[in-house]
C-alpha cells in the first residue's frame, strides 16, 4: 500500500492512524488541528514582521530544526532493504533457533554500509562494506551485524576508538573523507602489524565491489550454535550473493564516485524496485574444540580466517532483499543493531573484539536515537510479542495496563494481569563451552600466545590471489602510501611490515614508491606457510553471467533501428538491463525515421556506470561523435575498465580515436558481443596502465 505524506505509521504493528480531523486530505499539525494556509506565515500588516503567535509556523521550522539525528560514528552512509530469509535445511543437529527450522520463513532487515565516510559521503570509495541483517524471528531479533571482509583490523576491542580517529577525517583539517588513503591511518597502520592480514583484504578489489548485490558477507567472529541437548559447535557465518562477486577496478571506482555519488544505493534501489530481488545464500562452517586446537591460529583471533577448503561452508539459508524501505530516514537512519541480539540457541564466543562490541551498540543507540526505548521504532521492534517490567523513559510509546510492574508479584491471585514471567524452557541459556585454554583465570591485561601470528594469513590472502589480483593489490597500497606526507617514516614502516607477508609484494610497493627497500620488520610470532586457498580470490570465483548486470548503448540520429532492436533484445534476454544513451535525453532519430528514447544524456551517462557497452553508430553519427570528447571517452573508459565493447561496423573510426585495440573483448553486436558482456577482460589490463 503507498502511503500518502498526511498519513503517519506509528506502533509496533505498523498500522496507520488517520488524523484526528477524520478527513485523511487535510494537511494538520502534529496535534491534528486541520491547517488553512500553510504558505504564508501569519504577519502584522502585509509587510509588517511575522507574530509570534503563530504556532502554525513555529512548529513546522521547530520541527525541521530537529531532523537530523547524529550520524553514526562508523558506517554512517548505508542503505537498507526488507526481506525474508528461508531456512533451507536441517541443522536441529546445530541449533534449537526457530530461525533455523526447516522451511521457516522469517522477516530480514538489511542495512549496507561504507564504514569511513559520513552520511553525506560518496558510495565507491575504497572502502570495507558493512553487510548488517536483522532477523524479526519468532523468539526475538537476531542481528547479525557483519562486514564484507571475514577478518577484521584488530583483535582486542579497545584498540576500536585509535582505529576509527586514524582512519576518519584528519581531526584538525576535516578531509580526506571516506578513505583512508592519509597521513593518520597509515601511520596507524604501519604501527599496528596485527592489521595487516585486514590490509591485504582491503588493499584488494574487495574494498571495491561493482554492486551491493554482489558482495559476500562475514559474521567476522567465531559464534556458537547451540542444540536443544544443550550440545554446542563452533561456527562462522557467511553470506554468499547470489550474482556472484564482482569489483569494479580502482580508476573506475573514481570515476564511479564523479558520474554517481549514489551509484550502490541507486542499484539496489533500482533492482528490488524492478523486481530483480537481490538474494544471498547464508553458509556456516562448523567445527569443535578438537578442530580448532589443531590450528596455527586462534579461532578467537578476529584478524584469521577459516579457510573454506579446511572447513567447508554449508549452505542453510537464502535470503532475498523484496522490498525498498518507504522512509530513509524512519527506517534505514534509526535501524539500531544490536550484536547482542541474540536467540536461543546461538551464543557468543569469547573473542575479545565481539566482547566489546557487546558494550558498544547499545550505547551507541541511546546517544544516538536519544532515548533507551530505541527498540520500539518500527523498524528496530521485534515481530513477535514481547514484554517485561521496563518501564517509562523518554519517547515511551507503549501503553503498559495496570499496576504489574515489578517482579516477584502475586497479583495473580488477585485476578489481576500480573505480567510476564521467564522461562528456562524457552529462555536464552549462556553456553559453558570454552574454546581451548585460558579462558577463565587471573585476570591479565594480555592476548593469548596465537594472537601474536599477525602475517601467516596476510601471506594466505596474498598469495590465494591470481597475478591480476595481486598486481591490484600492490598498486593499491602504492597508490594510498602515495598519499602520505611523511614519505621517510611511514612508508617505509608498512614496508617493512609487508615483507613479513611477502618479499616480492614488498619489493613492488618499494619500487612504486621509489623508495628503498627497508628492514624486514621483526615479527612477534614467525608466519608459517599456509596451503593457498582460491576461495579467497574473486577472480578465481567469478560467474560470467549478465545477470543483474546493466550495458549502456550509445547511440545518434541514423542508428540501424534492426541492429539496435535485435541487440537490445539479446542483452535483455541474457538477464541484463539496457540503458540506451544518446546524445540528447530525447532521443536520437533511427534509421526507420522513428525516434528512440534514451534513458540517459551522454554527458551524464559515462561509461563507467555499466559492466559492458554497446556503440550501434551509422557513419553519419560516428562523424558527429568523432568531435564529442564525451563519446571518445565513453569507449576509452570501457576499454580501460577491461569491459567489453560491442560496435556496429560503421562506429571503428571512434574506437580508433579512443584507442581502443582489438581484443576478444572487442566484437560486433550479435552473440559475440552477449558471450563477452558477461565478463571482464583482465588481461588487457597490462596494456592500458601501469600496475605495480
Ligand atoms: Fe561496528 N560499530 N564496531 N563492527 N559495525 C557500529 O554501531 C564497534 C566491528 C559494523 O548498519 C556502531 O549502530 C566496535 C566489526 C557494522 O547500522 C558502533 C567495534 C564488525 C555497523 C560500532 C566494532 C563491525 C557497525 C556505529 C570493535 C564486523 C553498521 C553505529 C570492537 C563484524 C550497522 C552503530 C548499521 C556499527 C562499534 C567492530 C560491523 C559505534 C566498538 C568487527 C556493519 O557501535
Amino acid at each position: 500500500m503507498t502511503k500518502s505524506a498526511h498519513e503517519t505509521t506509528t506502533g509496533q504493528g505498523g498500522e496507520t492512524h488517520q488524523q484526528a480531523s477524520g478527513d485523511t486530505r487535510v494537511l494538520t499539525t502534529n496535534h491534528g488541528m486541520p491547517i488553512s494556509d500553510n504558505q504564508n506565515s501569519l504577519k502584522s500588516g502585509a509587510r509588517g514582521p511575522t507574530l509570534l503567535e503563530d504556532f502554525v509556523l513555529r512548529e513546522k521550522i521547530f520541527h525541521f530544526d530537529h531532523e537530523r539525528i547524529p550520524e553514526r560514528i562508523v558506517h554512517a552512509r548505508g542503505t537498507g532493504a526488507h526481506g525474508v530469509f528461508e531456512a533451507t535445511d536441517d541443522i536441529s543437529d546445530l541449533t534449537r533457533a526457530a530461525v533455523f527450522t526447516k522451511g521457516e520463513k522469517t522477516e530480514v532487515f538489511v542495512r549496507f554500509s561504507t564504514v569511513a565516510g559520513g552520511a553525506g559521503s560518496v558510495d565507491t570509495p575504497r572502502d570495507v562494506r558493512g553487510f548488517a541483517v536483522k532477523f524479526y524471528t519468532r523468539e526475538g531479533n537476531w542481528d547479525l551485524v557483519g562486514n564484507n571482509i571475514p577478518v577484521f583490523f584488530i583483535q582486542d576491542a579497545i584498540k576500536f576508538p585509535d582505529l576509527v580517529h586514524a582512519v576518519k577525517m584528519e581531526a584538525d583539517r576535516g578531509y580526506p573523507q571516506a578513505g583512508s588513503a592519509h597521513d593518520t591511518f597509515w601511520d596507524w597502520a604501519s604501527l599496528m602489524p596485527e592489521s595487516t592480514h585486514m590490509l591485504m583484504w582491503a588493499m584488494s578489489d574487495r574494498t571495491l565491489p561493482r554492486s551491493l548485490r554482489m558482495i559476500e558477507g562475514f559474521g567476522v567472529h567465531t559464534f556458537k550454535m547451540v542444540n536443544a541437548a544443550g550440545k554446542a559447535s563452533f561456527v562462522k557465518f557467511h553470506w554468499k550473493p547470489k550474482l556472484g562477486i564482482q569489483s569494479t577496478i580502482w580508476d573506475e571506482a573514481l570515476k564511479l564516485q564523479a558520474a554517481d555519488n549514489d551509484y550502490h544505493r541507486r542499484d539496489l534501489f533500482e533492482a528490488i524496485d524492478g523486481g530483480d530481488f537481490p538474494e544471498w545464500e547464508l553458509g556456516i562452517q562448523v567445527f569443535d574444540q578438537e578442530f580448532a586446537d589443531a590450528q596455527p591460529y586462534d579461532v578467537l583471533d578476529a584478524t584469521k580466517l577459516i579457510p573454506e577448503e579446511d572447513v567447508p561452508v554449508r549452505i542453510i539459508g537464502t535470503m532475498t532483499l523484496n522490498r525498498n524501505v518507504d522512509n530513509f530516514f524512519a527506517e534505514t537512519e534509526q535501524v539500531a543493531f544490536l550484536p547482542t541480539n541474540i536467540v536461543p540457541g546461538i551464543d557468543f564466543s569469547n573473542d575479545p573484539l565481539l566482547q566489546g562490541r557487546l558494550f558498544s551498540y547499545l550505547d551507541t543507540q541511546k546517544s544516538r536515537l536519544g532515548t533507551t526505548n530505541f527498540h520500539q521504532i518500527p523498524v528496530n521492534a521485534p515481530r513477535c510479542p514481547f514484554g517485561n517490567f521496563q518501564r517509562d523513559g523518554m519517547m515511551q510509546t507503549m501503553v503498559p495496563k495496570g499496576r504489574a510492574n515489578y517482579e516477584p508479584n502475586s497479583l495473580a491471585e488477585h485476578g489481576e494481569e500480573a505480567g510476564p514471567r521467564e522461562s528456562a524452557a524457552k529462555g536464552f541459556a549462556t553456553t559453558n563451552l570454552a574454546s581451548g585454554p585460558d579462558e577463565q583465570g587471573d585476570k591479565l591485561r594480555v592476548r593469548a600466545e596465537l594472537f601474536a601470528d599477525h602475517y601467516s594469513q596476510a601471506r594466505l590472502f596474498y598469495r590465494s590471489q591470481t597475478e591480476n589480483e595481486q598486481a591490484h593489490i600492490a598498486s593499491s597500497f602504492v597508490f594510498e602510501l602515495s598519499k602520505v606526507a611523511d614519505l621517510d617514516q611511514v612508508p617505509a614502516r608498512m614496508v617493512a611490515n609487508l615483507r613479513n607477508v611477502d618479499e616480492d609484494l614488498a619489493k613492488r610497493v618499494a619500487d612504486g614508491l621509489n623508495i628503498e627497500l627497508p628492514a624486514k620488520a621483526e615479527a612477534a610470532r614467525k608466519p608459517v606457510d599456509m596451503k593457498p586457498s582460491d576461495k579467497l580470490s574473486i577472480h578465481k570465483n567469478m560467474k560470467a553471467t549478465l545477470k543483474g548486470r546493466k550495458v549502456g548503448v550509445l547511440i545518434a540520429d541514423g542508428t540501424d533501428a534492426g541492429e539496435l532492436d535485435t541487440l537490445t533484445k539479446a542483452i535483455e534476454n541474457a538477464g541484463a538491463i539496457v540503458f540506451v544513451v544518446a546524445p540528447k535525453v530525447g532521443g536520437a532519430k533511427l534509421s526507420d525515421g522513428k525516434l528512440r528514447k534514451a534513458d540517459g544524456q551522454l554527458a551524464g551517462s559515462p561509461s563507467q556506470l555499466f559492466d559492458a557497452v554497446a556503440i550501434v553508430l551509422s557513419d553519419d553519427g560516428t562523424k558527429m561523435l568523432l568531435k564529442e570528447g564525451a563519446a571518445v571517452q565513453f569507449a576509452m573508459d570501457a576499454f580501460g575498465h577491461l569491459k567489453a565493447i560491442g560496435h556496429s561496423k560503421a562506429a571503428k573510426p571512434l574506437l580508433d580515436k579512443a584507442g581502443v585495440e582489438p581484443d576478444a573483448g572487442v566484437t560486433g553486436t550479435g552473440d559475440d558481443f552477449i558471450k563477452a558482456a558477461a565478463t571482464r577482460f583482465y588481461d588487457r589490463e597490462p596494456g592500458v596502465r601501469m600496475l605495480a
